[in-house]
């Protein structure tokens, strides 16, 4: 019997084991397994530089208030003679000084903070726009101004396997509970906007890799941006990251980046089967045997 829960545990375990015992060869491996990713979009690393920035500082605040404290619990304690100093309580001087250093930190980490929110809020100039509607347990994608329009469900592998009693270890399972049956396809190089909704209850859309993250609220529309490198083509994989029912674990989210020749031959193709009235979303993907497709 294999349970989610147990399974994710242990995968963190294997994951914190690694981290811990290889070493840093790429972004990929080592410490960066427990560290958030650079991503392949502009917007994702410029998060992640500012995710480290803020670590840095941090550590620096750390380590010069812990080491006053440290050095004034062991040369300073009354078992050595130590008298209480009285000249800094309620010393002006003191005070502006211990106001003043914290507020012009902040301020220095709230400037390029706010830079960042701004940058990742436009969305003109988009070469696609996306429909992404989340519904219990999965997405639909609808390709605007186009009759492309599919949905996106967990993969049939995962399915099987995280069924109580299914018998079939996850391990066994490529990428367990990140694969789905037809994943979004996006061409990279160009800026897609998503327009974020939901039909039923707050889901929201989540790919590490992209930097994008965007609730998806009912009579809502919420939108967001990103740009996937030209020299970065691939499957990068996410989850629904709002907690929306019984099968929240369940609705990953999928895409594939794909050169613009690539994905235009895949529109016309999506277009001509949407046509003659082909349901995408009925088809079996090739995802749906994730071991050797390319796609997954
Ligand atoms: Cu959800």
């Amino acid at each position: 019997m294999y349970r989610a829960g147990l399974g994710i545990f242990s995968r963190t375990l294997v994951l914190l084991a690694a981290a811990a015992g290889a070493p840093a060869a790429d972004a990929q491996s080592g410490w960066s397994l427990i560290n958030m990713p650079r991503g392949v979009t502009n917007v994702s690393r410029k998060i992640y530089g500012l995710h480290m920035m803020g670590l840095w500082v941090c550590v620096g605040i750390a380590v010069v208030v812990f080491g006053v404290m440290i050095w004034s619990l062991i040369f300073h304690r009354r078992s050595r003679g130590a008298v209480a100093d009285v000249t800094m309580v309620h010393n002006t001087k003191v005070e502006i000084i211990w106001t003043a250093i914290p507020v012009l930190i902040l301020v220095s980490m709230a400037v390029p903070a706010a830079n960042l929110l701004v940058r990742i809020n436009n969305n003109s100039h988009a070469q696609l726009s996306i429909r992404v509607t989340g519904f219990q347990w999965g997405w639909q994608y609808q390709y605007v101004g186009t009759p492309v329009s599919f949905v996106s469900k967990l993969g049939y592998r995962s399915d099987e396997a995280r069924e109580l009693d299914s018998g079939i270890s996850p391990y066994a399972v490529p990428h367990y509970l990140l694969t789905v049956d037809h994943p979004l396809v996006v061409p990279t190089g160009e800026k897609i906007r998503l327009l974020v909704t939901s039909v039923d209850v707050i889901h929201s859309w989540w790919l590490p890799d992209f930097g994008v993250k965007k609730d998806a609220i009912p009579g809502f529309i919420n939108e967001v941006s990103f740009t996937v490198d030209p020299d970065k083509p691939g499957t990068y994989r996410g989850q629904c990251t709002e907690l929306c029912g019984r099968d929240h674990a369940y609705m990953p989210v999928v895409v594939r980046a794909v050169s613009p020749a690539e994905f235009a031959a895949w529109l016309k193709k999506q277009e001509a089967l949407q046509k003659q009235g082909v349901d995408i979303s009925a088809q079996q993907a090739s995802t749906q045997t994730p071991l050797a497709s390319p796609t997954g």
